[in-house]
């Protein structure tokens, strides 16, 4: 029998849950973080050092990917999975907000979106049916519907017609993805910062029926606390029963924020980019190593972590190594930054297991207080 997609939850605490996704390409600790492998690969890490970091799932591009190599081609060279030697499961977005925040001239109509490539200015479209096409040739074991999402902020006819037609396109989406055991189709709720349109959003996903449900629109210009507003009340329009995916989040304190309010997985480029350009994640903040007082300083980046990049090197040595412009800066802060992610996700993971969650929140906040780091 072809194992299927299944979701189940162990333990809440408040609104947080932990629970485990199957695949059939492995399992799925939630709340779950997302590497993103946007150009299939994770920049700067091998594959299997992602997964040291205690990644089950990596994020990847369909619009990247339909540009440069062709999802064709992935195709042919055996799948996304094999192409970039990752063989636990791959989210995929859709590429409609890639289309949006990347792409050269864009047209958007019923259909779908035609835009120039950001790569050469070439032509292409995406409609629901090629996205859910392209998807399928990535291998992807978790595949997101087509849809829109307008910049905040924006006037609210804007937001409502384009979470309608994104409504549209996810009833496309459902008919094109078709009957496909073991990999899973998520709808994606928009309706912007408006609670009336966030409702009628889970209405229409709902009505169509879809394996798990993202809250997307979001982290698009509103803010943390209009963020936090939505999330106040979205999760819970959706099944409790199934995955709930935030999409593009975020900063530590908007996961953990996040994971109270009810959501199970995130996807963010901010451990590994910046990572790329100095900035190291914490248990006790943001340090840039870029800045002269590390110089000197024999201390690792953080003396709590156990990845390579703090049990192996000095502040000292991350420094220099940056200021060089040295290719191991980048691998080494992305490493560490990746690891503080997944770090975060076990313990939020385990303190929701435990009945500790808030406990767990007020150490998380108390020890980014302390300053001097
Ligand atoms: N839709 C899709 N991908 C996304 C988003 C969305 O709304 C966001 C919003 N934060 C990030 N990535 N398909
Ligand atoms: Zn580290």
């Amino acid at each position: 029998m072809t194992e299927r997609f299944s979701f189940s939850l162990a333990a809440t605490d408040g609104k947080a849950r932990t629970g485990t996704i199957r695949t059939p390409r492995g399992e799925i600790r939630t709340p779950a973080f997302m590497p993103v492998g946007t150009a299939a690969t994770v920049k700067a890490m091998l594959p299997e050092s992602v997964a040291a970091t205690g990644a089950d799932i990596l994020l990847g591009n369909t619009y990247h990917l339909m540009l440069r190599p062709g999802a064709e081609r992935v195709a042919r060279l055996g799948g996304l999975h094999r192409f970039m030697n990752w063989d636990r499961p791959i989210l995929t977005d859709s590429g409609g907000f890639q289309v949006m925040s990347l792409a050269g001239l864009r047209k958007l109509t019923e259909e779908g979106v035609t835009f120039t490539s950001h790569i050469d200015g070439s032509k292409h479209e995406l409609t629901p049916e090629r996205s859910m096409e392209i998807q399928r040739l990535l291998g992807s074991d978790i595949v997101m519907c087509f849809d829109e999402c307008p910049a905040l902020p924006a006037d609210a006819a804007a937001v409502e017609a384009s979470m309608q037609l994104s409504m549209r396109w996810a009833e496309r989406s459902k008919i094109a993805f078709g009957d496909r055991p073991g990999h899973a189709l998520l709808g994606i709720q928009q309706g912007g910062v408006t609670r009336e349109l966030r409702a009628e959003s889970a209405e229409a996903l709902k009505a169509i029926g879809f394996d798990g449900y993202a809250v997307g629109g979001l982290a698009v210009g509103e803010g943390q606390e209009a963020m936090f507003g939505v999330l106040d009340y979205a999760p819970d329009m959706l099944p409790e029963d199934r995955p709930r995916y935030l999409m593009g989040v975020g900063k530590p304190d908007d996961i953990v924020g996040a994971v109270k309010r009810g959501i199970d997985m995130m996807d963010c480029v901010l451990p590994s980019r910046s990572g790329r350009t100095g900035q190291a994640f914490t248990r006790r903040g943001v340090v840039n190593i870029k800045n002269a007082r590390h110089a000197d300083d024999p201390r690792p980046l953080d003396e709590a972590c156990g990845c390579p990049a703090c049990q192996g090197y000095s502040r000292a040595y991350l420094h220099h190594v940056f200021r060089a412009g040295e290719m191991i800066s980048g691998m080494l802060l992305t490493w560490h930054n990746l690891r503080y992610y997944q770090d975060l996700m076990a313990a939020m993971r385990a303190a929701i297991a435990a009945g500790t969650f808030a406990e767990f929140e007020t150490t998380f906040h108390a020890d980014r207080a302390e300053g001097d780091i």
